[in-house]
């Protein structure tokens, strides 16, 4: 495709904002912004051998996950790009214990979740990895009682979505009308249209999850596996097992090629693993506009009202028939 053809991230933001001037006009820049934060974590994961940023900081995140170096240097472009943008009264992060309050204060209009860098246990063996968010827009004008009483159901995500370090860096983005997708043109410098919309197909033919904790699962989770197993042709079956240990990586697949990721409840994580505000809601959020379907087995992830910053839920993520398939299973149902 000729250079001319190509669309920027910016021209594509202007198009939309052109479209919908009922949309204020703020939140077209904290898309920008998030792309920018994106495009730093990028660069330094790509470079982090060579200076110095593999490792641990030998501290624990509030969900009790060791810290990498890369999960702090995320968290900090995170919070330094959104501080001073006077979009944001406050953040919440995987990273940090309370939500910080930015010096934009009362006149953020928007909130924060994130998890800067999904997928931190393979920063140090140059595995994919990403970063997760989603803006709410504020319920209260002023000084607010507390950010606590203002996050909601991801229902009420403004916007959402995922960059990917991988191969390539790709930032997708969504408010819940289409999933547009953009690829890092690392030589520009500028994120380009590549995939004018993610449509996630009903039904894939590979699954990604933990394997290793199957045993731990609840039975009708262990006979959707061994479902997935069985050859069966007209079904596609038996599905291919793809976990690459970033969850963004796996969704991102998924969303394109179709399947699901699941992330249960098991003995380590009576909850789940993954957290609700910046994990769960935010790509529930993409997948559904996608097409998809995101369930915690037996409701909808966007519909759970979150009752502490950092608790965990269990996901289901992905084709629309697949997750159906895994909430019968989950409900004891069977195919
Ligand atoms: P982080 O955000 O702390 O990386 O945790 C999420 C995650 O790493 C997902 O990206 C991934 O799918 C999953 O946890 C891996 O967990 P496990 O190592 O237990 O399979």
């Amino acid at each position: 495709m000729a250079d001319r053809e190509l669309v920027t991230l910016a021209q594509y933001l202007l198009s939309e904002q052109a479209e919908h001037p009922e949309t204020e006009s703020e939140f077209w820049t904290l898309i920008a912004q998030m792309a920018y934060v994106a495009k730093v974590i990028a660069r330094e994961t790509r470079r982090a051998a060579l200076v110095g940023r593999l490792g641990q900081v030998g501290e624990r995140n509030p969900t009790g996950d060791t810290q990498k170096k890369l999960d702090v240097f995320a968290n900090e472009v995170a919070v330094g790009a959104f501080h001073r943008s006077g979009l944001v009264a406050a953040i919440v992060s995987e990273e940090m214990d309370e939500p910080k309050a930015t010096l934009s204060g009362s006149a953020g209009r928007y909130i924060l979740c994130i998890d800067p860098l999904d997928g931190s246990s393979n920063t140090d063996t140059n595995g994919s990895v990403g970063t997760i968010f989603g803006f709410f827009r504020r319920s209260c004008q002023g000084r607010c009682s507390s950010i606590e009483t203002e996050l909601r159901q991801g229902t009420s995500l403004v916007a959402s979505g995922y960059a990917l370090y991988g191969p390539s860096t790709v930032f997708v983005y969504t408010r819940g009308r289409t999933v547009p997708c953009f690829t890092l043109d690392h030589d520009l410098g500028e994120f380009l249209l590549s995939h004018d919309a993610l449509h996630c197909p009903p039904r894939g033919q590979a699954y990604s999850a933990n394997l290793g904790r199957v045993q731990e699962w609840d039975g009708g989770i262990q006979r959707f596996v061994a479902h997935l197993g069985e050859r069966d042709s007209d079904s596609g079956r038996p599905y291919s097992l793809r976990y690459s240990g970033a969850l963004v990586a796996d969704l991102h697949r998924t969303l394109i090629e179709g399947g699901i990721y699941f992330y249960p409840a098991d003995a380590s994580h009576r909850e789940g693993k993954l957290r609700l505000l910046y994990e769960g809601a935010p790509l529930a959020l993409v997948v559904e506009t996608a097409g998809g379907r995101a369930s915690t087995g037996h409701q909808p992830i966007a519909e759970i009202t979150p009752t502490s910053l950092h608790q965990r839920v269990p996901v289901a993520l992905g084709s629309r028939e697949d997750v159906q398939l895994y909430e019968r299973f989950a409900a004891g149902q069977d195919a």
